[in-house]
């Protein structure tokens, strides 16, 4: 049994985290059906690998303990290789490397500002102190005061998608015809996104949107299923 600790708002359903629906996406992708245990912030004694794991996603495979989501798809990609490639076949990795980078250092940490203070009223009681603290000392200022002018960091945000939306308007996927892990990575933020917050981040003739919508549907809708949050109470 594959199984994937996966972070949970207060209700145990609702899993909303960008690095866990990258994995969630290539263990579907491989073929996968992971067991997933509901995890929260303050739970941290509770991840295998504790106290060095102290971050979701983490899996367990085969007794195999495997934090990062990086980490997790290359495992997957080297321990499942029968199954669909992730990076498009050998050598495939290395260009990927860099998507990857992009994602984590331009598109999450871009989203962050704008909808990342929208978590908190989704989370369990027991880890809004933490959130709260630890979040606003990366913001530099209170989450109300983030999402007061949220709508001011839009633009900016839409147009660093240039990249992204560049090779969408000529090819179907990151990974060419098919969707690769490149594609899981950056839909991993869009996916966190809609998931916990009320804000349409992509303009309506944006075709980044487009190749969302492709992505909420490969795998009989997986990713279009998931619980999503109450905005409405945000
Ligand atoms: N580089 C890690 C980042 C994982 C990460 O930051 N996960 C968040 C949830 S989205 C987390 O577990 N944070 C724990 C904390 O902030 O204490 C990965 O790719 O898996």
């Amino acid at each position: 049994m594959i199984e994937l600790y996966d972070l949970a708002g207060s209700n145990p359903d609702h899993r909303f985290s960008p690095y866990c629906w990258r994995v969630r996406m290539a263990l579907a992708h491989k073929g996968l059906e992971p067991h997933t245990t509901p995890w929260r912030f303050h739970e941290k004694d509770k991840l295998p690998g504790a106290p060095a794991n102290r971050t979701v996603p983490v899996l367990v495979d085969r007794g195999a303990v495997v934090a990062d989501s990086t980490a997790i798809a290359f495992h997957l990609e080297q321990i499942y290789y029968n199954g669909p490639s992730l990076f498009g076949g050998p050598g495939g990795d290395t260009h990927a490397r860099f998507i990857l980078a992009w994602a984590d250092t331009v598109l999450i940490a871009g989203l962050f500002p704008i909808v990342g203070p929208d978590v908190l009223a989704h989370l369990h009681p027991a880890d809004h102190a933490y959130f709260r603290a630890s979040r606003e000392k990366r913001l530099g200022m209170s989450l109300e005061a983030a999402r007061a002018r949220r709508d001011d960091l839009l633009p900016a945000f839409r147009a660093s998608l240039a990249p992204l939306r560049h090779t969408l308007s000529r090819q179907e996927f990151l990974g060419g015809d098919e969707p690769s892990y490149a594609d899981y990575a950056v839909f991993g933020g869009f996916q966190w996104a809609r998931l916990i917050s009320p804000v349409e981040l992509l303009a309506e003739d944006d075709p980044v949107r487009a190749w969302r919508d492709t992505m909420l549907d490969l795998f009989d809708g997986l990713a279009r299923k998931a619980v999503t949050g109450a905005v409405a109470d945000c």
